[in-house]
C-alpha cells in the first residue's frame, strides 16, 4: 500500500502498485456494475418480495445450494406466506421438468443438519423468525429417519423434509440482495 505511487498524467491520477505498474490506466470505475441496481435477465423480480429464479433439472439439496451460490445466490428462503405463493405461481410458469418425474417438492434454503428437529433457513433463523412454518400435511415425516434438508410443495407452497443427498427435480434460488 505504502508503495503506492500516485501520478498525474494529463490531469488524470493514475495509482501504481507493484502489481499493476504493467498497467497503462486506472480501472474505469464508471464501466463496473452496480450488483444492487442492475437486474438480471434470469431472475423474476418481485416487488416486496424479492428476486427468484426456478432450476428445473433434476438435483440434490446439496447440489441446488452448490448451484445456487455459483450464480452469486442461495436457495430460496420463505419469509411470508405471500413468498410462498409466489413460488408456487413461478414453479408453474417455470419449463418443463428435465431429467426426471415431476416431484411434488422442490428443493428451498432450509434445514436441521445442526441439530435433529430444530429447522433453521440456511441463513441460520428458525422458520419462525423467517416468517414462514407451515408444513405440508403430516411432514416433517423424517422418512427412513434421513429427512434434514427442506422442501416446498409446488403447488400448495407449503414445507417438507426430504434426504439432503436424493435427487429431485428442481430448486428454487433467491438473489441475496432481495
Ligand atoms: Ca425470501
Ligand atoms: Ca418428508
Amino acid at each position: 500500500m505504502s508503495s503506492a505511487l500516485p501520478l498525474l498524467v494529463f490531469g488524470q491520477a493514475y495509482f501504481l502498485t507493484p502489481a499493476f505498474n504493467t498497467q497503462s490506466v486506472a480501472p474505469n470505475f464508471t464501466s463496473l456494475p452496480n450488483n444492487d441496481l442492475t437486474k438480471r435477465d434470469d431472475y423474476t423480480y418481485t416487488p416486496g418480495i424479492g428476486a427468484h429464479k426456478v432450476h428445473t433439472q433434476l438435483a440434490s439439496w446439496s447440489d441446488a445450494w452448490v448451484k445456487c451460490r455459483d450464480e452469486g445466490a442461495h436457495l430460496a428462503i420463505v419469509n411470508s406466506q405471500a413468498e410462498s405463493k409466489l413460488i408456487v405461481q413461478l414453479l408453474a410458469k417455470a419449463d418443463p421438468v428435465k431429467g426426471g418425474n415431476v416431484a411434488d417438492f422442490v428443493h428451498i434454503g432450509f434445514h436441521d443438519l445442526y441439530q435433529k428437529n430444530q429447522w433453521v433457513t440456511i441463513k441460520g433463523q428458525s422458520l419462525f423468525e423467517a416468517g414462514f412454518s407451515e408444513w405440508y400435511q403430516g411432514e416433517p415425516n423424517r422418512l427412513d429417519g434421513n429427512e434434514h434438508c427442506g422442501s416446498i410443495h409446488r403447488r400448495d407452497g407449503k414445507l417438507n423434509d426430504q434426504s439432503c443427498t436424493s435427487k429431485m427435480t428442481g430448486f428454487v434460488c433467491e438473489l441475496r440482495s432481495a
